[in-house]
């Protein structure tokens, strides 16, 4: 079934100001068209703004409790849905149909988080250096918010923004990515069965990043969260440095895993195949690097390899299958060039290394889970992010060292270690570089209630998900207000 998927402007369904369209389809089998959908341009990107602007102040001034409201229906119509987007996200972005429903269920955990949050959007009130004088702050929305997201989470990265930036009171348009639309379409649809009123929330799709960049640039917009690649984040970074807006950005990753010597290495193993296997390899959380402690190496790889051996590739809802294909060919090319460079670098190819075409694989991009050993630090393979299912190991003879290799490239995002000593692991909690630490679990799976953000290069410092010190902060400003009630010229610093 080829689903229908258009623009959502000012509360209404619409086709492309110029008709035209594109198709996203299946990574397991591209013959499967998924959507038709709008290729937008710069007058849908124009109308769609201005409908944001003219329900922002209404949707500003609905209490933020009755706004919560709304995201609790759309919470509970997720609910509903779950399986339906479940199957959706993985016949349209090709995860296996476990972690489908799980990209469903984070959107579902947000929207709860979010709602609740509609009764917790606090200001400070602290006493005044003068009498008869209030002083206190308020949280106000940003206005109109460009959200651009990617195809990674289908639902959930457009599910974070959405749900954050509407509580805070703004109106949105989203552009997803081109290979998502209609996940992103029937989140959307979710909202309006919510009761979203008209022009709060809206969706151009396609094509690509210059839609993407034209919306996040537009002089009607006031601020923009982007998740996607290093490149595209940089190069809207420099687009928007002259517009003093804000930019919330979450790009790449370079996970490590540390291994110690004292690791339960049964649990060490499933956590570096969960997080250097899962969604194939496609997350900005997903654990590239192993630092693996001397004493374990040996063991460690053979084990690994052999597990690594036995993953079942294919069409991620087929029950069974561990990974599924790539996104889409330029990715399956990009992520097989790696493997080359590896080879050439002169590390050890353990397990894996080919795509496999053979079969029931012939119309997706199917990458073998790839295991290199013997890695060093300078290797390209272990210093660039190639978001598939290739994994580097790399050896180490102490923490210090593991920690050194582990904050040695240029992102911080999401690292693990996997030790029984509580003062090894102690450590290596304080001394990591990186927004999210693990400790005996693997790099992937953050939780919604808490921020979500890369230090360095993997973002801006301005976190999704969680409440105050997250989301809550980029999506939002911060106003003080102070109240003389004295009736008297009162002057600050001066009158003591
Ligand atoms: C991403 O890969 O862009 O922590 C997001 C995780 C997920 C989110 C990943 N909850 O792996």
């Amino acid at each position: 079934m080829v689903e229908l998927v258009r623009n959502f402007i000012a509360g209404t369904w619409c086709e492309a100001s110029d008709g035209q369209q594109f198709a996203s389809r299946n990574p397991a089998d591209t013959r499967d068209t998924v959507a038709g959908a709008p290729l937008s341009g710069k007058r849908d990107v124009d109308r769609s703004v201005a409908a944001a602007r003219a329900a922002l102040p209404g949707w500003r001034l609905l209490p933020a409790p009755r706004r919560g409201e709304i995201l609790f229906r759309a919470g509970a119509l997720l609910s509903r849905d779950k399986q339906r987007l479940g199957e959706l996200v993985t016949r349209e972005m090709g995860k296996v149909l476990s972690e489908g429903l799980g990209d469903v269920q984070e959107a579902i955990d947000i929207a709860f988080y979010m709602a609740g949050e509609g009764r917790r959007l606090q200001g400070e009130t602290v006493p005044s250096e003068l009498p008869d004088k209030e002083c206190r702050s308020v949280r106000e929305p940003l206005g109109v918010v460009a959200l651009v997201t990617p195809w990674n989470f289908p639902i959930a990265i457009p599910a974070w923004k959405l749900f954050a930036s509407l509580i805070c009171g703004n109106s949105v348009v989203l552009k997803p990515s081109s290979e998502t639309p209609a996940c992103a379409a029937a989140l959307v649809g979710i909202l309006e069965e919510a009761g979203m009123p008209a022009g709060v929330v809206n969706l151009v799709c396609g094509p690509g990043e210059a839609v993407g960049e034209y919306l996040a640039t537009h002089p009607d917009v006031d601020a923009c969260s982007f998740t996607g690649s290093c490149a595209a984040g940089e190069h809207l970074e420099r687009q928007l440095a002259p517009l003093h807006r804000p930019l919330a950005l979450e790009m790449g990753g370079k996970n490590a895993i540390i291994v110690m010597g004292d690791a339960n290495l049964e649990l060490a193993i499933e956590g570096a195949l969960w997080g250097g296997f899962g969604t194939s390899g496609q997350r900005c959380t997903a654990a590239s690097r192993l630092i693996v402690h001397e004493k374990m190496y040996d063991s460690f790889i053979t084990m690994l390899g052999e597990r690594a051996a036995g993953m079942r590739l294919g069409d991620g809802l087929r029950p069974g299958t561990d990974v599924g294909p790539l996104i889409n060919a330029a990715q399956g090319e990009k992520v097989l060039s790696y493997i080359r460079i590896g080879i050439e670098e002169g590390a050890r190819l353990v397990t894996g290394g080919r795509r496999v075409d053979a079969g029931d694989l012939a119309n997706g991009f199917f990458v073998e889970p790839t295991i290199f050993a013997d890695v060093t630090p300078s290797m390209r393979i272990a210093r660039e992010e190639i978001f598939g299912p290739v994994v580097s190991v790399l050896s180490c003879s102490s923490l210090d060292e593991a920690i050194d290799i582990a904050n040695s490239v240029p992102f911080g995002l999401s690292t693990a270690i996997y030790s029984r000593d509580v003062n090894v692991t102690a450590r290596a909690e304080r001394d990591i570089l990186s927004g999210i630490v693990y400790i005996n679990a693997s790099t992937i799976g953050a939780e919604v209630q808490l921020p979500f953000g890369g230090w360095r290069h993997s973002g801006s410092g301005h976190p999704e998900a969680g409440g105050r010190g997250g989301a809550i902060d980029f999506f939002s400003r911060v106003k003080v207000i102070y109240r003389d009630y004295s009736g008297r010229l009162q002057k600050a610093q001066i009158d003591k």
